[in-house]
């Protein structure tokens, strides 16, 4: 029905956004953010209409401060869309590659690149091209000069680009700082396969089966076979690096070991019941809490995205099945790549989540269980004006969505549960804000979850059933109920691999009950929320410091807390946050940096040695032990009015707290 330069137009425009994070103020729309540290959000767009402008172009680029919820726009040169990011030793971040130029409704730039399949920039949106770029920005703080080139993005691509161009890129950070940047697409489309063509020319459809590192070492990228493997449905490959050094890799139904250092691959089994979880099938997945208990032995966990047959999957123009009428997957799968008692690694089946979900996105809380938000009961990510069986967009019943079904109610697994009992919504209030293609959340250091995005439209789209959506919402889970919250004191600022343990004090006034029994329950842990777009959260991890303590006369107690493993691979250098859960209640979380702070080989020293612990009996906490239903220790988002509409950058819009469970703001 289209002709095929229309298609590929489209496609380019149409392919997915830049799920955003956080902040979502910023158009939200298709976001990508991060936390940059404890008073700032980064929220990043793709190049399109939105109202709000900076150097006279839409701005697709803002940071929002937490405690004002005001948002102020940034520059960004170019194309974001369907980046990969990942944070650095520093603490600064990095953003990799994007989509070509563009301008209104997604259209090509203005300024073609040889070829004519992408374009150079645009004289609309003023957008360069972004499909090599290397986009640095470190995170400023209220007392740092905002104007500086320092707190602003470096994006010159011809200072500083990857070598080949890149689209839904992974990104995966090793012990060293480096990151590995792998595969993604030469341009962007529905899934990554010229079919039932097979033209090997065809350029915008190819994949790029190579990877290469960020800093830039100069040398030929090499090629990764898996990515030829996996070519048709392998795009923000599912990456966790693992104790020995060496990749998890998951795309299509394989699975594969990669020591990207000698290049040499291990195939691990295929992912059962034939459930993709890559984008655009978009399951949720994480890494599991490294934990003493495990022995830091990580295992991970993918929930969801879709069992939709081959022929279904279509080709790059778009899906040949009406997409939003198949449901997608409940199912839910652990592997532990690397086990150390001489097993193989093979995926378990775990229990079902409560709801099928595409564009499900896992989030560690800092309890150790795992939220899951947003997403659609049917069909994929991505967009089309199209599928094979519906060529007339006008006839397609949610306008460019491919999926359907909002999920408005978050659920939350619990780890350490007894299997068949892992998952449960008790409680947990629901949205009235679809999440779709595009959406993305991110841990707060309050502890709360910020979430925005979704936007399965080519470009803004307000009048749609699925809109560009740029009101963020906070979602506050159970814990805020806790009228009281633990203060810990003493918090260090750096954190090594291994070396000497450090005490934080827990004062008598923010705990209740038994001294002993509150001292066995506390867990000290660092969480890494990562960068964040289109449901997933790269880099995201959790770890949890080993501890032992001493219980105070004054009914204060003292944590004695080792430093992380002396092996950096567990939890690469870099920025995360520090926190005490007591009772189950986390304290709010303070910005640390693990490691050195420099990229290159870390420091590290034997694991510490801990004292024993000190039990005393009589001493308790003295705090208020009842649950609150008037407020809590929420950042204040409760008294941001919904202000949806202005579309302003430097405003944020409607960022309320919607999941209230057991907690009614004033
Ligand atoms: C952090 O490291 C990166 C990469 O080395 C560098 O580009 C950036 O300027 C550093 N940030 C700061 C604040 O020094
Ligand atoms: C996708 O399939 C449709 C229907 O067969 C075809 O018209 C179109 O050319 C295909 N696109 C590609 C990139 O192969
Ligand atoms: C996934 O891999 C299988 C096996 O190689 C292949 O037949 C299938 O076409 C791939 N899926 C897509 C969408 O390319
Ligand atoms: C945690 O610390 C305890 C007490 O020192 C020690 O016995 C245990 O081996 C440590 N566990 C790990 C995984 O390091
Ligand atoms: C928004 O979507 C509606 C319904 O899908 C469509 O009719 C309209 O043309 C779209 N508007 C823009 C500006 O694309
Ligand atoms: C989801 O798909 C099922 C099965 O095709 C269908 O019955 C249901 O109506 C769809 N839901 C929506 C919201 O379209
Ligand atoms: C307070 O709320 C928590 C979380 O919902 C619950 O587990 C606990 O039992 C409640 N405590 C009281 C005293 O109501
Ligand atoms: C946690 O941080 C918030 C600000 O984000 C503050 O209002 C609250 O008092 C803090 N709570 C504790 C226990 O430190
Ligand atoms: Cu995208």
């Amino acid at each position: 029905m289209l002709p095929s330069l229309l298609a590929l137009c489209l496609v380019t425009a149409s392919s997915p956004v830049l799920a955003a994070t956080a902040g979502s103020f910023a158009d939200a729309g298709d976001t990508l953010l991060f936390v940059g540290n404890e008073e700032k959000v980064y929220i990043l767009d793709k190049a399109e209409g939105n109202a709000a402008q900076v150097m006279g172009h839409p701005a697709w680029g803002s940071v929002w401060d937490m405690t004002t919820h005001q948002s102020t726009v940034m520059d960004v040169r170019t194309n974001v869309f369907c980046s990969s990011g990942m944070h650095l030793p520093n603490g600064s971040y990095v953003t990799f590659g994007g989509n070509g130029a563009v301008g209104p409704g997604g259209n090509l730039g203005s300024q073609l690149n040889p070829g004519g399949y992408s374009a150079a920039w645009d004289a609309t949106y003023q957008d360069f091209d972004g499909t090599r770029a290397i986009r640095v920005l470190n995170p400023c703080r209220n007392s740092d000069n905002f104007a500086s080139a320092n707190c602003q993005w470096f994006d010159e691509p011809t200072l500083l680009s990857m070598q080949k161009s890149r689209w839904y890129s992974a990104a995966e950070p090793t012990a060293d700082g480096t990151v590995v940047i792998i595969g993604g697409f030469v341009n962007g489309g529905y899934v990554n396969r010229n079919y039932p063509n097979v033209d090997p020319e065809f350029e915008g459809g190819a994949a790029e089966p190579t990877y290469e590192y960020y800093p830039p070492t100069g040398t030929t990228p090499q090629t990764f076979q898996f990515m030829i493997k996996t070519s048709g449905l392998n795009a923000y490959a599912h990456t966790f690096l693992m104790p020995s050094g060496k990749m998890f890799v998951q795309a299509n139904l394989s699975t594969v070991l990669w020591d990207h250092v000698a290049n040499v691959e291990t195939s691990l089994p295929d992912m059962p019941n034939g459930v993709a979880r890559v984008y655009p099938a978009s399951g949720a997945v994480a890494m599991l809490p490294l934990t003493p208990a495990n022995n830091y032995i990580p295992t991970v966990l993918f929930c969801g995205g879709t069992d939709m047959p081959d022929y279904a999957w279509g080709n790059y123009t778009y899906p040949f099945i009406n997409t939003w009428e198949y449901p997608a997957s409940k199912d839910c799968q652990r592997i532990t790549p690397e086990p150390q008692d001489g097993s193989s690694p093979a995926y378990q089946q775990d229990d079902d989540m409560l709801d099928g979900r595409t564009m499900g996105q896992f989030i560690i809380l800092p309890t150790g269980k795992l939220l899951v938000v947003n997403g659609g009961l049917n069909g994929t990510a991505g967009y089309a004006q199209a599928t094979l069986v519906t060529a007339s967009y006008a006839d397609m019943p949610f306008g460019e969505s491919l999926a359907s079904g909002p999920v408005l109610t978050p659920a939350i697994y619990d780890p350490e549960a007894a299997k068949g009992s892992r998952w449960s919504n008790a409680g947990l209030g629901a949205s009235t804000i679809p999440r779709l293609y595009h959406s993305s959340a991110i841990l707060l250091p309050d502890g709360s979850v910020m979430i925005a995005g979704s936007n399965p439209n080519v470009d803004v789209n307000l009048t749609t059933i699925f809109p560009t959506t740029y009101k963020a919402e906070i979602f506050y889970p159970p814990y805020f109920s806790a009228k009281t919250r633990p203060a810990p004191t003493g918090m260090p600022k750096t954190l090594s691999y291994g070396g000497n343990s450090f005490d934080l004090t827990i004062p008598a006034s923010s705990y209740s009950g038994s001294a002993n029994d509150v001292a066995e329950s506390a867990q000290v842990v660092i969480t890494r929320g990562g960068f964040t777009t289109h449901a997933m959260n790269m880099g995201q991890r959790l770890l949890q410091l080993n501890n032992t303590f001493t219980v105070n006369k004054d009914g204060s107690i003292t944590l004695h807390v080792a430093q992380p493993p002396p092996n950096a691979n567990l939890f690469q250098p870099g920025p995360a946050f520090l926190w005490v859960n007591m009772n189950g209640i986390p304290s709010n979380g303070t910005y640390v940096i693990v490691g050195n702070g420099e990229i290159g080989p870390q420091p590290t020293s034997a694991a510490s040695v801990l004292p024993e612990s000190v039990r005393l009996s009589g001493a308790s906490g003295t705090a208020d032990s009842s649950n609150t239903s008037s407020g809590g220790s929420s950042s204040g988002a409760n008294d941001n009015t919904d202000e949806e509409g202005k579309s302003n950058l430097g405003t944020i819009i409607g960022a309320r707290p919607y999941f209230t469970p057991h907690f009614v703001p004033p």
